[in-house]
């Protein structure tokens, strides 16, 4: 099977939620060497998200969107293991977290796993996070950078509190923050006053690391 057509196949699994297909192709992909970060997000990440454009339109109910999270979060969790370690430096250290009200971690932990390789040292706190416990951890970690995810529109005056504490803390030029999120953009980003926004785990660590070299200037 070329490629191309083993990530049709996954994407057809996940929409199906057909797990016993979806570990046989998670096998073969891995068996077959594939790059893991292009098979997260040309074949686990856009099958995922047709399963949410279902459930929009009202053709998948809750049970379909929790069965799709755990098989891909499972698949993704196999796969991710293919990432190479960049071990040279460590570069800084990110609190990453999902804000108060959001229980969605799947993108979340591929942006910390990308982070990981990529010479960050993560702490990962989890979902539901309250702006206080980011702020906390990162004080207690000696943090460089907050990052916070928020898939939901509704949550996403979150990010804004995250700020607003932090300034209120006295905190604020303390950390740099990264924000990201399928419920947010650049724009939004910008107008809470974020330091970065990214789309996703690449970028993520790319602009994490331009935060890192903004702060050593600063
Ligand atoms: Co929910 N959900 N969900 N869901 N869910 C969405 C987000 C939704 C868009 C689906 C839809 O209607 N089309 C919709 C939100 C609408 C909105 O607010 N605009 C929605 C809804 C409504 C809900 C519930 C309210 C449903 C209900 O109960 N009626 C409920 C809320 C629960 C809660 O949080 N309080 C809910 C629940 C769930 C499940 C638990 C069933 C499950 C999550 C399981 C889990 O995460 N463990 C789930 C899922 C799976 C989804 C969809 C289908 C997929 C999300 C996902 O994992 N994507 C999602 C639809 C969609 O996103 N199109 C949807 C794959 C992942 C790799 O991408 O998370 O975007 P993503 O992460 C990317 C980038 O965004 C970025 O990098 C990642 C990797 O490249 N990124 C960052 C993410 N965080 C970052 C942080 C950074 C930087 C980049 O810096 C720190």
């Amino acid at each position: 099977m070329s490629k191309e057509e083993l990530f049709t196949q996954i994407q057809k699994a996940i929409v199906e939620l057909d797990e016993e297909n979806l570990t046989k192709l998670t096998e073969e992909a891995i068996a077959a060497k594939v790059d893991p970060v292009e098979a997260i997000e040309k074949a686990y990440t856009v099958g995922i998200q047709r399963v949410g454009s279902l459930f929009e339109v009202g053709d998948y109910f809750l049970p379909e969107l929790i069965k799709a999270a755990e098989i891909v979060k499972e698949a993704v969790t196999k796969i991710e293991k293919l990432i190479p370690q960049d071990k040279i430096i460590r570069k800084g250290k990110i609190v990453v977290g999902t804000v108060a009200g959001d229980i969605h971690d799947i993108g979340k932990n591929l942006v910390i796993t990308w982070l990981s390789t990529q010479g960050f040292e993560v702490v990962d706190i989890g979902v539901d996070c309250p702006a206080d416990k980011f702020i906390d951890r990162a004080l207690e970690e000696n943090a460089d950078i907050i990052g916070a995810s928020c898939l939901l529109t509704m949550t996403a005056p979150e990010l804004k509190k995250l700020i607003e504490r932090m300034k209120e803390r006295g905190m604020r030029e303390r950390f740099k923050v990264l924000v990201g999120g399928a419920a947010i953009d650049g724009a939004w980003a910008k107008e809470i006053g974020a330091d970065g926004f990214a789309e996703d785990m690449r970028e993520a660590a790319e602009v994490a690391l331009s935060l890192l070299a903004e702060r050593k200037e600063a």
